[in-house]
Parts: structure tokens; C-alpha cells; sequence
């Protein structure tokens, strides 16, 4: 058999998202997630004009070779656009290699190592009280982990805070629909590394030692700046800090870990094995933090997510709202198999985005499984998809209070 038809799906229920189909010979359909938040039609493009033609006619069975010759074939090497295109051919060909196997993905990747993937939610507020209800709430959902983000006093809206009420979903989605430039916001770290310390405090105050907190810096501080704030908020005991310095300077983490023993995990931007090889081999982390949809696919994170576990560190595979279900799923698939897992980040989809991505995903007490569909147990619906039109939407742009861009 072989590859006869590759379509690219471009919907936004909500959000964008990008997903690759790809039709055998056979019939059978594999699907993978291509979603890169804000640069979509970037991916989209590189998918339909430089990669679905060459595809065609292929042996869907040859997952690694077609892996290695969209890799090495183009010559330009790595990046976010290229290595999304690939982790959606990548996943659509492993569905469509379980789908014919009749079984889970999972149990290609050998099988269940655990009865469940314990996940994290994300809590937020724009002050305690309001992050204090989300916790609150997340717990008696069942959740026995949750990511803390809250305002900070001087500052306005910022990174991973809901304005929800109440009440209500604590989730946010952080990419804006604000026309042809970016929506911006304001930052100061000085504010931020004095304000957080107290709100773990309070935190362990009023939850205990039980609940697993994680708390995300992303990309914001200095080495030094890191390095304190994981030497302040040690006795807090979080599961971890996540990029507590912009990840690309590997050798910045050798100051953090030189103060603190806080968990570290870094790695949502990164797309290659390449980007960890310091961090991993220095054990300069604890925890991989790509997403399955940005680092070449299932092929690609299990290969990394190897490499980790011969140096003791853990999968923390990224899993918020602009990673498909698909990416979710394939997410899942993995989780369940390895031997070195984490812990698995869980923002669920709206109700729209559901109705577009039928998954098989179980949630109990905490722990997620992707089910056990043959492949990786997601149907496309592409009536629904196509309601829902493609809206240009980018992630905000952060400033210092005195103008200067910062990370975001
Ligand atoms: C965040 C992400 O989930 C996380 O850890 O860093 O929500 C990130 O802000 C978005 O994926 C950016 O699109
Ligand atoms: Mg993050």
C-alpha cells in the first residue's frame, strides 16, 4: 500500500489549530497535528507546497526513512516550522500504522508502563483569592497536580493569568485575534521575584504538602534572577520551575542549579534533540518540556525522551490548548509507554474544539488515558472544521515598564 491522498485542515474553533490528513491506498487515514501558535499558515505552507507532493505514492510502513528523508532531504536543518511539518507527517503515519496493526499507539511504543498519565491544570488568578478558588476548584475535579501563574501587584494582565470569574473555567488562550500586530504587555521581574515567593508560601499554607505545584517563569529572568528565585522558593517544594531563563543559553542553567535543588524544566520552544544535548548530558534539568507536535513527532520524542532517561531525567511533555487533540493524543500514546514519564500537561478543550477532534481521552482522579481505539484514537470532523474559519491570532509581545522588549 501507499500514501495516495495528503490534505492540510486549517479550522479554528475557538483557536487555530493545523492538522494533516493523510489517506492510504487502503483507505485507512492517519492524522497529525501541525499547530504552531501564531506562524499556522507557515506550517500549512510548508505542509501543501513543499511537502504533500512528495509524499504521495510513498509506503506508509516506512515511518523512520520518510522521518529522516523529510529531515535531511530539504538540507535547511531544524526549526519551528520545519520540525511541526514533520511531527504531523510523523504522527498521521504512526495513527495509520496502529490503525492497520488494530491496536492503541501505545501499545507499538510497548505497551502500558502505568495504568494512567497523571496530569497537571492550570490555575490561575489575577490575584491569591481568585488563584486560591481555581486551586480549590482544580482539586475537587480530582486534580493532584496544578501550575500556579497569578498577578503581580504594580503589573496589568499578564502571561498565563485568566480574567475568568469565579466560578467559571479557570483556562485562558493566550494567542489574541488583535488584527495584524501582536497585543502587548507590560513586565517587570523586580515585582515578580518579590511577589512570588509569599504566594507559594501561602499556598503550602493552605493546601499542604501533598499537592504537587508547578510554576512557570517562561523565558522572563536573568541566570541570576533565576538562580535566586529558585533558591527562594525551595522550601515551597515544587514538582518544578519551568524556563526560568530563556532555554536557548543551556550553559545559564549551570548558575541555577549552583543554588537551588528546585526541579527544573525547560523545553516547550525547543524542536530538536540538539537544543537539550547540554541540559540533558550536564543534567542541567529535570524534565523535557517539548510537545510531540514541535519536536518532529513520535519518532523524534522518543528518541529524545530516551536519551533523557539514561541521565535520570523526566518526560514533562507540553500540552496546553494551541497543541491539537491530536498532539494531545499523541502525547498521551507516549506517556502511557515510557519508562522515564513526568508528569503530562492537560489544558482540556473547549466544547467547539471537541466537536472538530473527537478524542477517546478518560479522565479519573487526576490521571488521563488516550483509551484504547485502534491508532491514536482521534476522528477528525471535517464538516465541523470547516465552520469554523481560520482567524489570524498571535501570542502578545512583552515590554519592560520602561519600553524595552522582553520575553514574553
Ligand atoms: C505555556 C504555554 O503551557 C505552558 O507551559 O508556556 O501555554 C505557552 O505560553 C503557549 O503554548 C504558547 O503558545
Ligand atoms: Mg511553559
Amino acid at each position: 500500500m501507499t500514501i495516495e491522498i495528503v490534505d492540510v485542515n486549517i479550522t479554528s474553533p475557538g483557536r487555530n489549530f493545523v492538522t494533516l490528513k493523510i489517506t492510504t491506498s487502503d483507505g485507512i487515514v492517519g492524522l497529525g497535528d501541525a499547530t504552531l501558535n501564531g506562524r499556522e499558515l507557515a506550517v500549512a505552507s510548508y505542509l501543501s507546497d513543499h511537502v504533500a507532493s512528495m509524499l504521495i505514492g510513498r509506503d506508509e510502513d516506512r515511518i523512520e526513512d520518510t522521518w529522516q528523508y523529510l529531515y535531511r532531504g530539504p538540507y535547511w536543518r531544524r526549526g519551528p516550522v520545519t520540525m511541526a511539518a514533520i511531527a504531523a507527517v510523523d504522527m498521521a503515519l504512526w495513527d495509520i500504522k496502529a490503525k492497520k496493526a488494530g491496536m492503541p499507539l501505545y501499545q507499538l511504543l510497548g505497551g502500558a508502563s502505568r495504568e494512567g498519565v497523571r496530569v497537571y491544570a492550570h490555575a490561575s488568578g489575577t490575584d491569591y483569592a481568585a488563584l486560591k478558588n481555581a486551586i480549590t476548584g482544580y482539586e475537587e475535579l480530582g486534580y493532584t497536580a496544578v501550575r500556579v501563574q497569578t498577578g503581580v501587584p504594580g503589573l496589568g494582565q499578564i502571561y498565563g493569568v485568566s480574567n475568568a470569574g469565579p466560578g467559571v473555567r479557570y483556562d485562558y488562550e493566550p494567542a489574541k485575534r488583535s488584527g495584524d500586530r501582536p497585543s502587548e504587555e507590560t513586565w517587570d521581574t523586580r515585582n515578580y521575584l518579590t511577589h512570588m515567593p509569599g504566594v507559594f508560601s501561602q499556598i503550602r499554607e493552605d493546601f499542604g504538602t501533598d499537592l504537587r505545584i508547578l510554576h512557570d517563569g517562561h523565558h522572563r529572568m536573568s541566570p541570576i534572577e533565576a538562580a535566586r528565585f529558585a533558591k527562594d522558593i525551595e522550601p515551597y517544594d515544587l514538582f518544578w520551575l519551568e524556563d526560568c531563563t530563556p532555554g536557548e543559553d543551556q550553559t545559564a542553567l549551570r548558575l541555577v542549579r549552583q543554588h537551588s535543588t528546585t526541579p527544573l524544566a525547560i523545553g516547550e520552544v525547543f524542536n530538536s534533540v540538539f537544543d537539550y544535548q547540554t541540559l540533558i548530558t550536564e543534567r542541567l534539568i529535570d524534565y523535557v518540556r517539548s510537545a510531540v507536535t514541535h519536536t518532529g513527532g513520535i519518532t523524534a520524542m522518543k528518541k529524545l525522551l530516551d536519551f533523557a532517561a539514561i541521565y535520570g531525567i523526566k518526560s514533562g511533555i507540553h500540552g496546553p490548548t494551541d497543541i491539537s487533540p491530536v498532539g494531545m493524543a499523541a502525547a498521551l500514546h507516549l506517556d502511557l509507554a515510557i519508562h522515564n514519564f513526568g508528569i503530562q500537561e492537560y489544558m482540556p478543550h473547549n466544547e467547539q474544539t471537541l466537536e472538530v477532534f473527537q478524542t477517546s481521552f478518560t479522565f479519573d482522579k487526576g490521571f488521563l488515558h488516550p483509551g484504547d481505539k485502534p491508532g491514536l484514537g482521534v476522528d477528525l470532523d471535517e464538516d465541523a472544521a470547516a465552520g469554523h474559519e481560520y482567524t489570524k491570532a498571535y501570542l502578545p509581545v512583552n515590554r519592560l515598564l520602561d519600553g524595552t522588549v522582553h520575553d514574553w
